[in-house]
Parts: C-alpha cells; structure tokens; sequence
C-alpha cells in the first residue's frame, strides 16, 4: 500500500496554514486518513532546526548553512513522519516541502538548481510530491497579511525583489509539470479559496482510492 503526498506551497502569507486545515477536514469526511505536516519541522528535532533557520540572530546565517539546514530537517521529517504516514496508506499533507527549496533558496537566494538537485535525490531518493498546490497571490498582499501579524521572522525580513523571485521560481515550476502542481488564486477572500479547493476534491479523492 502507498499513500498520496500532497503539499502546498506558496509566498508568504498566502494561505497555506489557513486551508491546510480545510483540506484535511473535507478528506477526513470521506473517511482519509490525514496526517498534516509542515516544514521546516514536523518533528521534535527538526522544529529545533527550524527555530535555527527563522530566528533573525546576530551571526549572518551562510546560504549553504541555510540550504543543508533545510534538507537536514527534511531528512528527519521524511524518517520519522512522511515515509511511515506513506507505507500505511495515508494521505500527507505538508505545508511546503522542496519546491519552497528551489523557490527560497534557489529563486531568492540564488543557489544553483544543480545544487539543490543533488540534495533532492540524496535525501529522498525517488520521493516526490503526488500533488502540489501552489497558492499564488501578489507578493505585496501576501507581505501585507504576514507584516499585520507582527513580529517578521528571518525570511520575512528579506525585500520584495527576494520575493518576487520567490513566486516567479514558483511559477516557473508549475509550468514545467503541469500534472503534478494545481494553482490557486489565494488572493481572493478566503470563501472562494476553499470554494477552489473543492472544486481539486474529485481528483484527490480519486488518487487516493487509485
Ligand atoms: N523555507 C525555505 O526557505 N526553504 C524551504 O525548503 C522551506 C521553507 C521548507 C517557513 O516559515 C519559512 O521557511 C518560509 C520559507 C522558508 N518563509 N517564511 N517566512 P513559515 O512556515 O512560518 O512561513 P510561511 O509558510 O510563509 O507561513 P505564512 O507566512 O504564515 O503563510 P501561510 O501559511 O501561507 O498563510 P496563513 O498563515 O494561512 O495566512 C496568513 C495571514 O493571512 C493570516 O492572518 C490569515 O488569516 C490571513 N489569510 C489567509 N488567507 C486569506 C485570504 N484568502 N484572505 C485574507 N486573509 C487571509
């Protein structure tokens, strides 16, 4: 038996938090088993890591620090939580996984994509998402929605030419693989978010039972 790996992706504040929950829910009412993640962290070691890689600290963090923090979280994650959740035949559903890698760290940082391509196959062999739903939004209204929640974290902190690459890099992967990513207009009220991700529920359900 193999589950499904959905994840959600997107810029800042787009929504991804907010309609995890929704999702879950509408799977859970067709009788899914759910387990619901995110990263960086989903479990005790690696929400350690994640405090290191958000918390503005006084020491300049070096990008490929960054970059093998992040895939020394997902290494975990993928051990203690994904991969088990997967051989039983549950549905995960993980707010950001690699694509956030290639978008943060590739589009806004710079690194080479060859780079974060070696340490996608290394950490997790042939595993890839099933279904990744990109939550698209203008990046000056997702900044808004993150600044009004106070305090900014280490990424948030970062200009809007960082994001802008952020989402474009987004874009660009969703271009390239269209069967695998869904994009969703988060900038519309939250009602017609999860009006969209009704509309995905057929398929989902679909490749659960498939
Ligand atoms: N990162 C990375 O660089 N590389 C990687 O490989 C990975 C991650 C895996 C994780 O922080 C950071 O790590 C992230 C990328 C980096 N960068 N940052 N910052 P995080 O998990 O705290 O950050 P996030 O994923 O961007 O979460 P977020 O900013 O909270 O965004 P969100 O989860 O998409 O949004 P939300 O919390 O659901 O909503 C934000 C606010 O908007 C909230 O007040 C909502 O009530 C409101 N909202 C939501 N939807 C709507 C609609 N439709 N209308 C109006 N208001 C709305």
């Amino acid at each position: 038996m193999s589950g499904l790996f959905i994840t959600l992706e997107g810029p800042e504040g787009a929504g991804k938090t907010t309609n995890r929950e929704y999702l879950a829910t509408c799977l859970r009412k067709q009788g899914v088993e759910v387990v619901l993640s995110r990263e960086p962290g989903g479990t005790p070691l690696a929400e350690r890591i994640r405090e290191l890689l958000l918390e503005p600290g006084s020491e300049a963090m070096a990008t490929d620090t960054e970059l093998l923090l992040m895939f020394a979280a997902r290494a975990q994650h993928l051990a203690q939580v994904i991969q088990p959740a997967l051989t039983r035949g549950a549905v995960v559903i993980c707010d950001r996984f690699t694509d956030a890698t290639y978008a943060y760290q590739g589009g806004g940082r710079g690194l080479p994509v060859s780079r974060i391509a070696v340490l996608e196959d290394f950490v997790q062999g042939a595993l890839r998402p099933d279904l990744t739903l990109i939550f698209d939004l203008p990046v000056q209204v997702g900044l808004a929605r993150a600044a009004a929640r106070g305090r900014l974290d280490r990424f948030e902190q970062e200009g809007r030419d960082f994001f802008e690459a952020v989402r474009r890099t987004y874009l660009e992967r969703a271009g390239m693989a269209p069967e695998r990513y869904r994009l969703i207009d988060a900038a519309q009220p939250l009602e017609s978010v999860q009006r969209q991700l009704d509309g995905l529920l057929p398929d989902i359900l679909d490749r659960c039972r498939g």
